[in-house]
């Protein structure tokens, strides 16, 4: 097969990024590493090709150890729930893994093991005596994100052990300005420690040569790449001092844990391996990694390009005994109405709460169509909705629509007779023909966003060519030629049904239904497609509406939580005099606090908010001001629960619109690890809107 690099290979291995196991899914991971990953094993499994898709969640590091102990649960129990939250999420986007592992897995644990004694026994690894933060306190080493401090070189707060968020510099623990820890925020203190590293300046020669042969690889991984060569790569700490983790399998080495970035890309193997146990054929694993003609493809977001395209290769290389990466496919980032993601100030799209509302395959359209590719991309709720209604709708869905509205009424639901072609005839089937293979090549260079527009403009095409054949007209003057023109139509409809499945795999079962057709779209193969007319006589399905228009009271209440969200943090910016003060130092000063209007407030009355599940209204007297406030509690009480009680509220915070109705402060409450909330209250009665402090 013809692949981006023009090599021969006889299958392909496919990866998405494993994502960690510490938060929902949103949008920035579906248009990074999921969905052009799906779209492009959906074609290529089309083009019959031998692909198998993996995945799994990475569930070790310190921020999940963090998270978890923030939320006074274990690591697994919380790995466990998010393992689950993005298994379903994917599921229902359609993400079509054919394992979606995890690398707190047995299997992972022993084959990471495996690796790292390789490794080891091949002298790869060195060990060295560094001097590392110790919390006293919380009695243990502070590894990586565990010690926060001020960047040494942008001089802003809250810069992490390994990187600074603000200024991008990588940086070593101990370089951080007033280090403290970040669970108890105590000053810790130097104690020496011993740690294995990787001799990464020993594969540098190796790599270097390896990327020379990558030269249609995407401009940005090689920018990356060469900048890490340019500055010489050196030694790199493959063990921390944790309790969550694998262990370390060297003697003397029983109480660390491999780094997380170490273990996690052997991910990719473990979780083939599970595969093959699935499936059966526990050896079938090593087809995919100990093959030379297997393409392994890695996609991935910017984010971590260094990690699969310069660590990953050298570990590979060290091993020795696997296939190198022959595509990593690394997407820029996506931004939201212009601003940058931040899951931290829910400023995101969470893809459980798009389900809540919308089908799958128009986001997958638009993420496609709008892929971060070269460039940061942006995400607007208002081109999301005009996509899906000028796009989808008013071109492909329209196109599909009419032309079996036709067939049935005119030809009693089945595909009429061809006869003579004329010239326009001929140039519809003539770009049908071509249609697959125009569009394949776009998928197998990875650009995505061309072949999203390539698809449309097959639908394009044809809406054109049913208006100039015009046959409604002829169905009365010139009874063949409608035939013709609809028999043709209803080929398109075949052909572009297969040639959306891989975008659009959902609204594509939908159309073979429409078509009469019983087997799976997804088996239809892409070689040809266009040339695979329905014989007269087929009898057709009934037609639905593919792509419900999308309107503005639906996306309105997406835009106003972002605006408000965006608001409030303007509210909360400071002048930059007083922003320093305030990131110098760890914890906040008494005026911080003091900013917050914390009041007792008594409900009055409250009320589900219709046509949601979440979100309950409720009337809240201040002593003497009675307000409004939409708050997210009806999972956890009911409306006549509250009504009477005192409860604790941000008294002045922004008001917000939330689903068309006015918030104007919000309660607080007290979340566990699994969701579950519990207002606060008074211990005694006090006055209406008495003040908090
Ligand atoms: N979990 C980082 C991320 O989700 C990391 C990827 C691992 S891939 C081996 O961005
Ligand atoms: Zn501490």
């Amino acid at each position: 097969m013809k692949s981006a690099d023009q090599k021969s290979y006889q299958r392909l291995l496919v990866t998405s990024a494993l994502p960690y196991a510490n938060g929902p899914i949103h949008l920035g991971h579906l248009a990074g590493a999921y969905l052009p990953a799906d779209v492009y094993v959906r074609y290529q499994r089309a083009r019959k090709r031998d692909v198998i898709f993996i995945c799994g969640t990475d569930e070790h590091g310190v921020p999940i150890s963090i998270i978890a102990e923030k939320a006074g649960i274990t690591p697994q129990q919380l790995v466990d729930r998010f393992w689950a939250d993005h298994f379903d999420t994917f599921s229902r986007f359609g993400i079509s893994f054919d394992n979606f592992s995890r690398t707190s897995a047995a299997i992972h644990h022993q084959t990471a093991k495996e690796f790292f004694k390789v490794i080891y026994d091949k002298n790869y690894l060195v060990e060295r005596t560094i001097q590392q933060f110790y919390c006293t306190s919380c009695n243990r080493f502070l590894a990586d994100r565990f010690v926060e401090g001020t960047c040494p070189h942008c001089k802003q707060a809250g810069a992490r052990g390994d990187q600074c968020e603000t200024c991008g510099s990588s940086l070593e623990q101990t370089e951080l300005i007033d280090p403290y820890c970040k669970v108890c925020g105590r000053t810790p203190v130097l104690r020496e420690t011993r740690h294995l590293f990787i001799k990464l300046n020993e594969f540098q020669q190796k790599l270097e040569t390896w990327l020379k042969g990558k030269k249609h690889w995407k401009k940005n991984v090689l920018k990356y790449c060469r900048g890490w060569f340019k500055k010489g790569l050196g030694e790199r700490a493959v063990t921390r001092d944790l309790s969550w983790g694998i262990p370390v399998p060297v003697e003397g080495y029983e109480d660390k844990v491999i780094y997380v970035w170490f273990e996690a890309p052997i991910g990719y193997i473990s979780a083939t391996k599970e595969w093959a146990d699935k499936i059966g054929q526990p050896d079938r694993w090593q087809d995919y990694w100990c093959r030379d003609d297997t393409q392994l493809v890695h996609f991935i977001g910017k984010d971590n390009i260094v990690f699969h395209a310069v660590i990953w290769p050298a570990m590979l290389m060290g091993h020795g005994q696997f296939v190198l990466p022959a595509e990593i496919p690394a997407n820029e980032f996506l931004n939201i109405h212009g601003e940058k993601l931040s899951t931290s100030r829910n400023y995101a799209v969470w893809l459980g709460e798009y389900l809540e509302q919308f089908p799958p395959d128009p986001l997958r359209y638009y993420l496609s169509v709008n892929a971060p590719e070269t460039k940061d991309a942006d995400f607007t709720w208002e081109e999301f909705q005009q996509r899906n209604n000028s796009e989808l709708a008013d071109i492909l869905g329209n196109f599909v629509n009419r032309t079996l509205t036709f067939a049935r009424k005119q030809y009693a639901g089945r595909v009429p007779p061809c006869h003579d072609l004329d010239a326009l005839d001929e140039s519809m089937l003539a770009d049908l023909k071509q249609a697959p293979e125009k569009i394949g090549q776009l998928f197998e260079q990875f650009e995505l966003r061309k072949a999203a527009y390539a698809l449309i403009d097959v639908a394009r095409t044809a809406n054109k060519y049913f208006n100039d054949q015009e046959p409604w007209r002829s169905v009365r003057e010139n009874p063949q030629k409608g035939q013709t023109t609809i028999h043709i139509c209803i080929q398109v409809v075949k052909t572009l049904t297969v040639l959306m499945a891989p975008i659009l795999p959902f609204s594509a079962e939908k159309v073979w239904k429409m078509l009469g057709l019983a087997d799976d779209v997804h088996e239809q193969p892409w070689d040809g497609c266009g040339e695979r007319p329905l014989s007269a006589g087929h009898e057709l399905g009934l037609e639905e509406i593919l792509f419900k228009k999308i309107e503005d009271k639906q996306v309105q209440p997406e835009i106003d939580r972002l605006r408000s969200i965006l608001a409030e943090d303007k509210g909360q910016t400071m002048s930059s005099g007083e922003n320093q003060k305030r990131k110098q130092a760890p914890g906040i000063v008494y005026d911080d606090f003091a900013r917050v209007e914390l009041r007792v407030a008594r409900v009055v009355s409250a009320a589900r908010v219709e046509k949601t599940d979440k979100l309950m209204q409720l009337k809240i007297d201040l002593g003497g001001e009675e307000r409004q406030i939409v708050a997210g509690i009806a999972q956890h009480y009911q409306p006549d629960e509250l009504i009477g009680r005192q409860i604790v509220v941000v008294a002045n915070l922004q008001p917000a619109i939330v689903r068309g109705i006015e918030s104007k402060g919000m309660l607080l409450a007290a979340e566990d690890a699994d969701g579950k909330l519990a207002l606060l209250t008074l211990d005694r009665p006090a006055a209406d809107g008495a003040k908090i402090k």
